[in-house]
């Protein structure tokens, strides 16, 4: 099977949507190591935890894959956030030289070609982003998918160097409000193997905004993994959103989902499903622990090819959503929730087209294992399942 996706590790012409039998092929063959095997593997799981299940304690691995991806890129990438700040001399030079405001905000990213493990023991030969400096500190460089969440507050300069390691012409476009030269979406604007481009905008509207590469054929190019989540926080303004909880370990319960999906037979469609790249990461014992009654808020982005559309559903709850982050909700003040709740919609499930955002802010009352998945069913088979593990 590793053998078989090797051999299209080089870029093919995108075709048109095959008649999807090559899919159920696949599916047939792929299933066995995710969704098919996994019936097995909780059948002996039930039985082996039998005693400990009649004294309410959890089967955690009911579903999904069978063994684990290597590294921990989408544990990291799930709470790593990126400020870019102080500057460096050199960025700052950069700026003078060219006559643009002094920047507030600096980060080199890299296009890298790199395979990716999006399940376990199967690889995607993937097109990256790679954070090579955050401001003026120094990062190993390692493309990955998604590329890093880089993070801001509205209203600074933002200022990036671009450097394309690729073997095909690359661009960062951004969404948010900018000039024409920084868009990076025009043929004159690719940036080819070997070159570097400097970008530089005002970081506004404040909210929930993606960024991807706008290089030709562009289905392409997103789906081979150029893309990332970029955070604009408001001004304080406009006032500031609610501080996340922290969970168990301390850690402040914001975290970066980011829906997507690999064509990895390149027939047009997707065959594996995730959040955060990798199929089915968040289960058993890598569920992502939230504490009971403290906020979480989900930073949810689709960059989903091929399909229409896809969703967020939670098992048990209801939360808040906020399209496109860009306005905020203010926890603890019933009076202004009430006020301005014809702005947020709350519901169990959100669907998004590709590009869309969606800021998620809940609460869990309930201890326990909660599932979250796409609500198309085919999508949570595939992978596009997860659990958050609540706790005391
Ligand atoms: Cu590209």
């Amino acid at each position: 099977m590793k053998a078989f996706l090797k051999s299209n590790s080089q870029i093919v012409p995108a075709k048109p949507c095959s008649d999807g039998n090559s899919r159920r092929r696949f599916m047939r063959i792929f299933g066995s190591s995710l969704v098919l095997g996994v019936s097995g593997l909780a059948f002996s799981n039930v039985h082996a935890d039998h005693g400990a299940a009649s004294n309410n304690s959890i089967p955690k691995k009911l579903m999904g894959a069978v063994g684990h991806v290597k590294g921990d890129y989408p544990e990291n990438f799930l709470r790593s956030f990126y400020n870019g700040q102080p500057v460096p001399a050199d960025a700052l030079r950069k700026a003078q030289s060219e006559s643009w405001p002094k920047p507030d905000v600096f980060y080199e990213i890299h296009a890298l070609d790199r395979d990716i493990e999006i399940a376990p023991g199967v690889t995607f030969p993937g097109w990256t982003f790679g954070l090579k400096r955050d401001g003026d500190r120094e990062l190993p460089l390692q493309g990955n998918i998604p590329g890093p969440t880089l993070r801001c507050r509205e209203g600074q300069e933002i200022l990036i160097k671009f450097v394309n390691q690729g073997s095909h012409p690359h661009t960062i476009h951004f969404h948010g409000i900018h000039e024409y030269e920084f868009d990076g979406a025009m043929p004159e604007q690719f940036v080819f193997p070997g070159q570097e481009f400097w970008y530089r905008f005002k970081a506004e509207p404040y909210g929930l905004h993606l960024y991807h590469c706008h290089s030709s054929p562009l289905k392409h190019h997103i789906h081979k993994g150029l893309y990332g989540v970029f955070i604009v926080d408001p001004d304080p303004r406009w006032g500031t959103r609610t501080p996340a909880g922290k969970d168990s370990k301390g850690r402040i319960q914001e975290y970066v989902m980011m829906m997507n999906g690999f064509d990895t037979n390149f027939d047009g469609e997707n065959e594996v499903y995730s959040v955060n790249t990798a199929a089915f990461y968040y289960t058993g014992d890598r569920a992502i622990p939230v504490r009971k009654n403290e906020l979480v808020r989900i930073y949810l982005v689709n960059i989903t090819e091929f399909d229409p559309i896809n969703s967020f559903h939670v098992h048990a709850n209801f939360f808040y959503a906020i399209r496109t982050g860009t306005r905020i909700m203010t926890w603890g003040d019933e009076a202004h929730m009430e006020k301005n709740k014809h702005q947020f919609e709350f519901t169990d499930t959100v669907m998004l087209c590709q590009g869309e955002r969606t800021i998620i802010e809940m609460k869990f009352p309930h201890e326990g294992m909660y599932m979250f998945h796409a609500h198309q069913s085919e999508f949570a088979e595939l992978g596009w399942m997860a659990f958050f593990m609540v706790e005391a």
